[in-house]
């Protein structure tokens, strides 16, 4: 992208925090769980009330929203001609979702455009704000599949055939809630998107910072592994002649710990789920499904990562006498965002008197897969204590609206933000 020269909104126009507090309590309050979160997995009934609430949002702001053939909701203010800077992110969440990954990114975005007309401002580009389906990857692998789908990363064909973890195929499910949308994918490319998302780690609060610009997302690689062994009596059975599958996932589980340690920087592995089958007390365990996560910010890292263990599993499945098959379920190279862009973001945060670090994003989000097609960038909130993918997920208010600001005046300084125009 071209340089950039942040423009201010014309008399410092700021969001309306009770409306951004009152969304967020709706949508946080469409499903919730006991500790102030939310579940709604991807396609689910749940899912699709939240939804409903924020497709009503749209509606009532006159945005023209598109549902496209993977259930991605574009609202778009078509205030001008020309490719839209685009925001957003998801709503749909983990099954102990806080209320704030995802859904702060859209509803910030649909408050950046009521901010802005009820200002009298009109941008010299169109602004969307983007609803992504399956952000999150936990009903239905890969994560970002919506976005993926959206950036012609993978086929809507094979996307909608994909399997749920509850054995349900994305395509009878988008029908069956009624986003089975009719607007093409891939999608078209917007001007610039950038996406406003707490950071889910310690580090922003740690450090005392209250803005990140984020100038990439690490890489990630998903498999999962389905291990079988012997299925035998928990009181006969002697030790040596065991092929016991729940050994062999704690095992896995430990040397995936003891790697990462051993790797340090910026080496992520999470052993998320084990189900043993027939998972009794008295019964050696037939099978074990785990799923493993491995993640680094440097790509050849991470391949080095994923080589080491699949050496380990070889040797492990020789040793105890078990069959490990493994099938993958993502792997998304580290993604750097545009520089231009991430500036931006910085120098209008520290315009608006905020302290301000780069830094990449430990998790995955939909700006990686936006990255692309457009320019891109990330905002950063801080998460207290880090928490997240947890009820107890939490961002002060006035950090909240901090980024919104920061998103509504990064949207602004891209609609307006025109190469041969001098800054003002
Ligand atoms: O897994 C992730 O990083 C994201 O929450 N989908
Ligand atoms: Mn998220
Ligand atoms: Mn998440």
């Amino acid at each position: 992208m071209k340089s950039l020269n942040p423009v201010k909104t014309s008399a410092g126009v700021r969001i309306d925090p009770r409306r951004l507090r009152s969304r967020l309590d709706e949508l946080g309050a469409v499903s919730p769980i006991p500790g102030g979160g939310s579940c709604r997995l991807a396609l689910t009934d749940e899912d699709r009330a939240g939804r409903d609430l924020v497709r009503s949002w749209m509606v009532d702001l006159g945005l023209r929203v598109q549902v496209d053939g993977i259930g991605n909701m574009i609202a778009t203010w078509e205030c001008a001609s020309g490719d839209p800077v685009m925001t957003g992110s998801h709503i749909d969440t983990v099954r102990t979702g806080g209320r704030y990954d995802g859904n702060y990114g859209v509803i910030a975005g649909l408050e950046v455009i009521e901010t802005l007309m009820t200002a009298g401002l009109t941008p010299s580009r169109p602004m969307s704000v983007a609803v992504f389906t399956n952000e999150e990857g936990a009903r239905f692998q890969p994560d970002m599949l919506g976005s993926l789908v959206y950036v012609g990363g993978l086929g809507v064909e094979e996307a909608l055939d994909t399997r749920a973890i509850d054995g349900a195929r994305l395509g009878d499910e988008l029908t069956r809630i009624g986003y089975d949308g009719a607007f093409p994918v891939p999608g078209p490319a917007p001007y610039a998107f950038v996406e406003l998302h707490i950071e889910q780690g310690p580090l922003l609060e740690a450090e005392g910072f209250t803005i990140g610009a984020v100038d990439g997302v690490q890489g990630i690689s998903w498999q999962e592994l389905t291990i079988t062994g012997q299925s035998n009596h928990a009181g006969t059975t002697p030790m040596s002649l065991r092929h016991d599958p729940a050994y062999v996932a704690g095992a896995i589980t430990v040397f995936l710990r003891e790697l990462a340690t051993e790797m340090g920087g910026n080496q992520v592995c999470t052993v998320g789920k084990i189900d043993l089958s027939p998972n009794l007390i008295n019964v050696v365990p037939a099978s074990a499904l785990i799923t493993i996560d491995v993640r680094n910010t440097d790509e050849m890292l991470l391949r080095q990562a994923e080589d080491r263990i699949t050496t380990f599993l070889r040797d492990l499945s020789e040793r105890e006498g078990v069959g490990i098959d493994a099938r993958r379920l993502a792997r998304f190279e580290p993604v750097i965002f545009d520089p231009e862009v991430v500036r931006l973001v910085e120098s209008i945060a520290l315009e608006h008197g905020h302290t301000v670090k780069r830094m990449p994003s430990g998790a995955g989000h939909d700006a990686q897969m936006l990255a692309r097609v457009c320019p891109a960038a990330m905002i950063f909130v801080p998460s207290h204590r880090g928490i997240s993918h947890n009820a107890a997920e939490h961002t002060d208010d006035v950090d909240l609206v901090a980024g919104a600001n920061v998103l509504l005046d990064t949207m602004w300084s891209l609609t307006e933000n025109d190469p041969n125009k001098e800054s003002e």
